[in-house]
């Protein structure tokens, strides 16, 4: 299955859906337009039971250069108000609240709400030709899309104060040191090797992999003992899952598992 808007491309393939942002021509900088179809294409991918993955990436040489500036300063454009409001935000919280891995694979240069958005991913990979950059401080701004709570519990407070104050821009090696990304993979390989992640990922208990996403999620806020709490009841239903006893099963028999993701 297969959906194009002129801004997002959407594509469901062995279970994986793959979202591509596409204004190749801005470096896949957001739009209203682009903003809405990126929701929209993440709501068929928590409503759609063959997907069980999901990989965002950009089209052309960048992965998003945040909001387009052209659009902010336009009198005919949604306003100030409404950006975060009604743009990024949602997409922040559709990402967390999607009940199935996302990996984005950033293939180009990060910025803004581009480099915040691929950062709230469960997953994030990086071409060794990428980069991040917190722009916002540059046009006086400040972290949005989730860049003051992903970035300080992804490299620490010390590194992500710095780097949204300064603005400077790193590159994948860098943010795979610092603990921003999981893994850089070389530019020659990387579509190949995203898209060999995303299918591992489509492959694994789904239902377990949603549970570990939600808990990990809540121990921002909790305190041990409720996370404690949390394990104990999500456990309960992982273990009810039928992932659980392929899994178990196929460590017995001595044979790779088949999951179905209920
Ligand atoms: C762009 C953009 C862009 C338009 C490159 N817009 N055209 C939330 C609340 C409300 C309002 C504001 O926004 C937000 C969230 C945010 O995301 S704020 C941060 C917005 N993003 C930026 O400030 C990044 C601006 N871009 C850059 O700093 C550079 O373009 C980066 C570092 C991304 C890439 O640099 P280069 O690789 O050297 O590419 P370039 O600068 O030559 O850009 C290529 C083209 O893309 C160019 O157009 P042109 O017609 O000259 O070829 C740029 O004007 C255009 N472009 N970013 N955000």
């Amino acid at each position: 299955m297969s959906s194009t808007t002129t801004t997002v491309a959407l594509s469901i393939e062995q279970q994986v859906a793959r979202i591509t942002l596409n204004r190749p021509e801005k470096l896949n900088a957001f739009n209203r337009e682009m903003a809405f179809a990126l929701q929209a294409a993440l709501d068929e991918c928590a409503q759609n039971d063959a997907v069980r993955a999901v990989l965002i990436t950009g089209a052309g040489k960048g992965f998003s250069a945040g909001q387009d500036l052209s659009e902010v300063i336009d009198p005919q454009g949604p306003g100030m108000r409404n950006i975060l409001r009604e743009h990024y935000n949602p997409i922040v919280s559709k990402i967390r609240a999607l009940p199935k891995p996302v990996l984005a694979a950033v293939n180009g240069v990060a910025a803004g709400a581009g480099a915040n958005i691929a950062l709230c991913a469960d997953v994030v990979v990086a071409s060794s030709t990428a980069s991040f950059v917190q722009a916002f401080s540059k046009i006086g701004l400040i972290p949005d899309s989730g860049g003051t709570y992903f970035l300080p519990r992804l490299v620490g407070w010390q590194r992500a104060s710095a780097l949204a104050m300064l603005g400077d821009k790193i590159g994948a090696q860098e943010a795979e040191r610092m603990g921003m990304i999981y893994q850089v993979i070389a530019e020659e390989t990387f579509p190949a090797k995203a898209w060999e992640l995303a299918l591992k990922l489509a492959q694994l208990p789904t239902v377990g992999l949603a549970l570990t996403k939600e808990a990990f999620s809540l121990s921002a806020t909790q305190t041990l003992e409720d996370q404690l709490q949390t394990e104990d009841c999500f456990q309960q239903k992982a273990a009810l899952s039928a992932d659980f006893e392929e899994g178990v099963q196929a460590f017995l028999e001595k044979r790779p598992p088949q999951f179905t993701g209920k």
